[in-house]
């Protein structure tokens, strides 16, 4: 009588009756939850836990990502976690370079009682199962199992307009933290426009300091000098992430026109500009100034780039003849050459003449369109970002308080709901080079904002990029996506909480 009375009252407090407690619910495996989808993931039964003695054993080649692994399980499980060389016995986290180098970044991942082991051809695979380690852990313990994994596409990326408002190295930097837990292997920095200049040039020193002191409405400009893009580049490379930087032309340059008088076809500077209009401005094609100014920017810049790829933009050049946007992309496309680097630009590149290595970047809205699926058959590369499915500053629905809704607007199954690989009507599959999720910021201002509208569209490109088409479902995906909300939070991530998700 008196237990009844007791688990009554338990029931009236809602407090589960400790007698009649439900068996407890088994924890999802973790080894379904991994995002992106890895190729083939199998939970199997035991764990192994991180403990006083556990090390991490890497050979020199590896040194790097263990030191990336250390930095973070070591605050993590509060366990010391040193880095020795291989063959040392005991319970290791092994960091393994074996195996045939298949070039990209796949990788293999074992969890058993005894250990774990991370096996790929070369480091960057080994920093992605790293990423899957991460996923796995849930405290000091790391589910038993076996992963085998391969990016579906080399390019994965994601853009940040650091042009129409600055970000700091520090934000730029967290950035690439977020970027990098998802598999994104590139990022993209827009780094001019109309609204600003955001790195130093040394033989022409006024684009930073004058065509970088302002932003849209005014806002606090800024620019990075060759030391800080030197500390960006370096901070991504060490999360395997290659830059690509932009300086947009021949529109998109009224900074650059601001600054230097001359630039311009007749001699006299506009204003600094802090609208958020688009293709008003020009660079003066038929003067040769422009191409000596290219050439230093373009030179200086390259020596700035590890990567193989400079972005010249080449979009809405509103107020350039079609003629004379044909004879500047041309031209400009051998300067980048020159330099030793390999061009990339918005797909409207192929109304002039693609380099045979130049990459179109895609940012139309519809999957029709036969100039750039001609290019492509014609041996032009494309990296596929339509604005109406991969655009993050598009506004979720219309009542979200940033962005915009020109391309469309993108809840998480729009971002997700298409495949890359059929996506342009008329593109041989071997043409598309990846995936990139551009974040113009013109409504933007801090890192919340940047992760307003990042998350959680950007794990749904960074799986379009890396994860195979036949894993393409999603009544998984957002599941897999809803269990990655309780790190987000953890990381203080300012991520949108879409209806669409059942978040944990
Ligand atoms: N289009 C412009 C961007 C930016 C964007 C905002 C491209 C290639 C609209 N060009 O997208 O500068 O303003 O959604």
């Amino acid at each position: 009588m008196l237990l009844r009375l007791i688990v009554a009252g338990l029931v009236a407090t809602g407090m589960s009756a400790v007698t009649a407690a439900e068996p407890a619910r088994p924890a999802a495996t973790a080894y379904a939850d991994i995002l992106p989808a890895p190729v083939s993931a199998r939970a199997e039964r035991g764990a192994f836990t991180i403990d006083r003695g556990t090390t991490i054993t890497a050979a020199p080649a590896a040194r790097g990502v263990a030191e990336y692994l250390a930095g973070v399980l070591r605050p993590a499980t509060g366990k010391p976690l040193p880095i020795t060389r291989p063959g040392r016995g005991g319970d290791a986290i092994a960091l393994v370079i074996a195996g045939r180098d298949t070039g990209d970044e796949s990788y293999r991942l074992r969890v058993s009682g005894r250990g774990v082991t991370i096996t790929a051809g070369r480091a960057a695979g080994l920093f992605a199962g790293v990423q899957t380690l991460r996923q796995l852990r849930s405290g000091r313990t790391i589910a038993a199992g076996q992963v085998s994994d391969a990016p579906r596409f080399a390019y994965r990326g994601a853009m940040l307009d650091v042009a129409r408002h600055f970000f700091t190295v520090g934000q730029v930097e967290r950035y690439i933290d977020q970027l990098s837990q998802y598999k994104i292997n590139t990022l993209h920095l827009h780094l001019a426009d109309d609204q600003g200049w955001r790195i130093a040039i040394n033989s022409w020193p006024r684009l930073a300091t004058y065509g970088g002191s302002t932003a849209v409405d005014g806002d606090p400009g800024g620019y990075y000098t060759q030391a800080q893009y030197r500390a960006i580049v370096a901070y991504a490379a060490s999360r395997y992430i290659t830059v690509i930087p932009e300086i947009d032309m021949p529109g998109h340059t009224n900074a650059a026109l601001a600054s230097y008088a001359e630039l311009n076809c007749d001699g006299v500077a506009p204003p600094l500009y802090t609208g958020t209009e688009v293709g008003f401005s020009s660079l003066c094609v038929h003067k040769e100034l422009t191409y000596k100014f290219l050439d230093d920017v373009i030179g200086e810049l390259a020596a700035l780039t590890p990567g193989p790829y400079l972005h010249i933009g080449g979009d809405e050049a509103h107020s350039t003849s079609p003629a004379d946007y044909v004879t500047f992309m041309n031209r400009v496309q051998g300067i980048v050459a020159a330099h030793g680097k390999k061009v990339q630009a918005w797909h409207n590149v192929v109304a002039a003449t693609p380099l045979p290595t130049t990459v179109a970047q895609y940012w139309d809205t519809t999957p029709d369109n036969p100039q750039v699926a001609a290019a492509a058959a014609n041996g032009t590369g494309v990296v596929l970002s339509p604005a109406n499915l991969a655009y993050l500053d598009m506004k979720y629905n219309p009542s979200t308080p940033l962005g915009q809704d020109w391309a469309a607007l993108i809840e998480v199954s729009d971002a997700y709901g298409w495949d890359p690989g059929n996506y342009l009507v008329g593109a041989p599959p071997s043409a598309i080079r990846g995936v990139e999720a551009p974040l113009w910021t013109e409504t933007l201002r801090t890192s919340a904002d940047i992760e307003y509208m990042a998350f959680p569209r950007l794990p749904a490109i960074a799986e379009l990029g890396w994860s195979p088409a036949a894993t393409h479902d999603w009544s998984k995906f957002r599941l897999r996506l809803a269990a990655q909300a309780p790190s987000w939070r953890a990381q203080g991530i300012n991520f949108y909480p879409s209806p669409q998700i059942p978040w944990r």
